[in-house]
């Protein structure tokens, strides 16, 4: 196996081993998980510089009953390692789930590495979503080799801001929320990467397409 390919499947095995469903913390109210997919939808954790990628939020009400996270903001915090702030881009608009959370949509992206303030609320007919909803997306860029984390902390601007429970008795506090943290590494090579998760189980397989050409 070459040495590129091995690396290719380490780090999809990482990957998928990071992303997923986060686990749940003791007395935590409320989750707020990342995604990284395709602009088809296909979960990815690696991709080659200059591949357009969607950046996806989800809100998940941890009470044992659950209903919906009501009311859902928060800061998220992207920055590349090895690459300088401009490498890393988002493209367009912010897209919220218009189905779940059509109320006082707000965020701003104009810092380089911030999507501030970013959340909804959600509406009186809004379905209920007891396993999470999500809450918005960005389609992203990066133009370089390296690594991109996102991260996520509570909203500052409040009592705006708050994060509400439907049914909750009052603002869960910042402590009490949770933000998963997840990476997309950009690798140098053209490569098309299908990952795969199979129950609990997950196959990272990358297929190089100079590889592919070399058999031809
Ligand atoms: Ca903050
Ligand atoms: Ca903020």
């Amino acid at each position: 196996m070459k040495t590129a390919h091995k690396f290719a499947v380490l780090l999809g095995a990482v990957g998928l081993m990071c992303g997923g469903v986060q686990v749940v913390q003791a007395n935590k109210l409320v989750d707020f998980d990342f995604e990284i997919t395709t602009p088809l939808g296909q979960p990815v954790t690696i991709l080659n510089g200059n591949d357009p990628f969607v950046f996806i939020v989800r809100a998940r009400d941890l009470r044992d009953n659950p209903r919906t996270v009501f009311a859902a903001y928060l800061d998220v915090i992207y920055e590349g390692t090895g690459l300088t702030p401009g490498e890393v881009q988002i493209t367009g608009p912010i897209d919220f789930n218009e189905l779940v959370y059509p109320s006082s949509q707000k965020g701003t992206t104009t810092t380089v590495g911030l999507i501030d303030e970013v959340g909804a609320i959600d509406g009186i007919s809004s379905p209920p979503a007891p396993t999470g909803a999500e809450l918005f997306r960005v389609p992203m860029l990066a133009t370089r080799v390296g690594v991109v984390s996102f991260t996520g902390n509570p909203a500052d601007s409040l009592p705006f801001n708050e994060v509400v429970l439907r049914g909750g008795s009052g603002p869960v506090p910042a402590e009490q929320q949770q933000f998963d943290a997840i990476n997309l590494t950009i690798v140098p090579e053209p490569s098309s990467i299908v990952l795969l998760g199979l129950g609990g189980l997950g196959i990272a397989v990358s297929v190089w397409r100079r590889k592919a050409r070399r058999l031809r």
